[in-house]
């Protein structure tokens, strides 16, 4: 019996003698320190405030994105896009003197899966029905709106090289130059479709009593919103959050205040 337990003391050991660095790679604003301001690194970023867990920043702007990464030995994706971020390196070191394990995980969803599955508390359900419903309803009701209207002025929190990088490769999907492409879309309404999807959201997020999409439950979903809506309060120009704001009213401050009660949008600079 004893040496069954102290064999079984010594497969767990490795384990428990393991030290475990997290080091999240983000996209800099042109700001001293620099914000985090993007919607896919904010669905992580927002699950890693939410554990708790320690974490590193190491910044990397949009044209040093590929380079960092494939110095790293991480694979393109291929595409418009073959190395994006978030990015988050997961060193594990054990105390027996041997190499340190490295994991790259090169999707927000990933992330945030791993980072629930590695810190089951406080829990997020990860239901896809629930998510997949409330990135249709964005997509349905704010995007085109949030494209004309936040991602068009990403490039005045950008820094200089990331702002000539956004001109350079945004065009090619957009098919003509940011500023005409930002005009188009407010040609076809995109004041109003933000209008009438702020107040559709406010509904959404209402269903079940909120502050989150779940009631008091907190859902990946609320996470997929969250990134959208850092995205414009911090890459926006101010006017277009100040409407957001008025327009998503009581509901959508409540969903913003509980994520700051939970600890979630006080870490944005490091
Ligand atoms: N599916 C990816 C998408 C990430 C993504 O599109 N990231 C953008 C920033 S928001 C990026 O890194 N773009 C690099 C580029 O434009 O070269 C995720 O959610 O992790």
């Amino acid at each position: 019996m004893q040496s069954r337990i102290r064999q079984l003391q010594n497969q767990l050991k490795p384990d428990t003698m393991a030290t475990t660095q997290y080091t999240f790679f983000d996209i800099p604003t042109n700001t001293t320190p620099p914000r985090s301001w993007s919607p896919n690194v904010w669905n992580a970023r927002g699950v890693l405030n939410y554990k708790g867990v320690p974490y590193e920043t190491e910044w990397v702007e949009y044209p040093d994105i590929r380079v960092r990464l494939a110095e790293m030995g991480i694979a393109s994706k291929g595409g418009l896009m073959p190395y994006t971020l978030p990015m988050m390196r997961v060193t594990t070191t054990q105390n027996d003197g041997s190499e340190p394990q490295v994991k790259y995980l090169t999707d927000s969803a990933d992330i945030a899966k791993y980072l629930n599955d590695v810190h089951p508390t406080p829990p997020i359900d990860f239901d896809s029905v629930i998510t997949d419903e409330a990135v249709k309803f964005f997509n349905a009701n704010l995007m085109d709106s949030f494209v004309g209207l936040v991602l068009c002025d990403v490039d005045l929190v950008l820094p200089e090289r990331s702002a000539a990088y956004f001109h350079e490769t945004r065009p090619k999907w957009m098919k003509m130059p940011v500023k005409e492409f930002k005009q188009k879309k407010v040609n076809e309404g995109a004041w109003e479709k933000m209008e009438n999807g702020m107040r559709a959201l406010a509904e959404f997020l209402d269903r079940n009593g909120g502050p989150f999409v779940q009631g008091e439950k907190v859902s990946y979903a609320d996470f997929r919103l969250l990134g959208y809506l850092m995205w414009a309060r911090e890459a926006g120009p101010p006017d277009v959050w100040e409407k957001i704001e008025g327009w998503g009213g009581e509901v959508v401050k409540r969903f913003m205040r509980a994520f700051e009660d939970k600890g979630v949008l006080a870490r944005l600079t490091y």
